[in-house]
């Protein structure tokens, strides 16, 4: 054998040895080279129509004079706070995809189609082409069947996505530019009650952040709701007319200052433990599970959360929030 083939062989002889050695220490090296996954930032994201009507992108037929800007300079604010933030995905659950028969999950590639809000069809007529990152959504979904949730894959490439996901998805991300995993609400608390909703959404919570980590993908997520959520039941002539929009009551008023005040000062297991009376008194949208989803993934955070804006909505109250878990990263490793 000549004297370069025998260093050659050698040399692979050595590199199965090492191979071999690495292998009894683990049986799975590639694990170990891909990088634990994270929630980078956690968000309230309210979805009111009005908001992309007051923006008038191309997508949207409608045309307005503005409007609701407190409430589009927040999302703004959130928008640059994040655009340094690197993130592969974001995760949405909205209140207005309702599925009575467990969770369900986005499960195409893409959809395109045309929304329509039921209530509001003079605002929002929007043009929708978006994308799924099918294998996270299948991930998560696959975690939650294996921890005996009720969950079900949305296939059907005719489906139209609510306008819950889509007003939300433009607002926090008008340039549609990442893949979303988008999640139903399964309606547990007008099934069963509040209490029931909360216990699955903590853990769906658990599960979706779990599921993140071992998926190597850097994810904000998102919960698309309002607050207190009592409507006028009239529209003014000029919906962007501003000198109309005010808070539904005191009440109402309270109980958004309330929770606002518990999401600044990081006491979000307050919030959890007066969730059911919230959604009583407050009708608030937090009755579809996304913010109880929200802080369970979130690991009920103890820092306080950003408030980017708040703003009334034909009467109903909104805040856009940040929690900012990539500041945090360190505390909770
Ligand atoms: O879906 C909504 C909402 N949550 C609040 C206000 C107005 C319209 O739509
Ligand atoms: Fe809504």
């Amino acid at each position: 054998m000549a004297r370069s083939d025998l260093s050659l062989s050698l040399g692979v002889f050595n590199l199965k040895i090492i191979a071999l050695a690495e292998s009894d220490k683990d049986p799975n090296p590639l694990r170990h080279d891909m990088a634990k996954g994270k929630i980078v930032a956690g968000c309230i994201a309210p979805h009111p129509p009005h908001l992309v009507y007051a923006e008038n992108p191309d997508q949207n037929e409608p045309t307005s004079e503005g409007g609701w800007e407190q409430l589009r300079w927040g999302y703004e604010r959130l928008r640059d706070s994040l655009s340094e933030i690197e993130h592969d995905v974001i995760v949405i659950l909205s209140p207005h995809w309702q599925t009575y028969v467990g969770t369900h999950f986005l499960g195409l590639e893409n959809f395109q189609s045309l929304s329509v809000d039921p209530v509001f069809p003079n605002l929002f007529r929007y043009h929708y082409d978006l994308n799924i990152d099918v294998e996270l959504a299948k991930q998560i979904h696959d975690n939650a069947e294996k921890a005996g949730l009720a969950v079900k894959m949305m296939e059907n490439p005719d489906f139209r996505v609510d306008y819950g996901t889509i007003t939300t998805g433009h607002l926090f991300n008008p340039k549609w530019d990442k893949p979303l995993v988008v999640i139903s609400s399964n309606r547990s608390t007008d099934y069963y009650s509040a209490e029931v909703m909360q216990e699955m959404m903590i853990e769906l919570g658990r599960i979706t952040r779990e599921t993140i980590e071992e998926s190597g993908k850097k994810a904000v997520i998102l919960a698309s709701n309002s607050l207190s959520h009592r409507h006028f039941t009239t529209e003014s002539e000029i919906p962007e007319d501003m000198s109309k929009e005010h808070i539904a009551s005191h009440a109402m008023h309270l109980w958004d200052m309330r929770i606002i005040d518990y999401i600044r000062s990081g006491q979000t297991q307050r919030i959890l433990d007066e969730m059911p009376e919230f959604i009583e008194q407050a009708i608030a949208e937090s009755d579809g599970g996304g913010l109880s989803w929200l802080i369970s993934a979130l690991d009920t955070p103890d820092y306080p959360a950003i408030l980017h804006g708040y703003g009334t909505i034909i009467g109903t109250g909104n805040a856009v929030v940040e929690w900012p878990c990539y500041k945090h990263e360190e505390e909770s490793q």
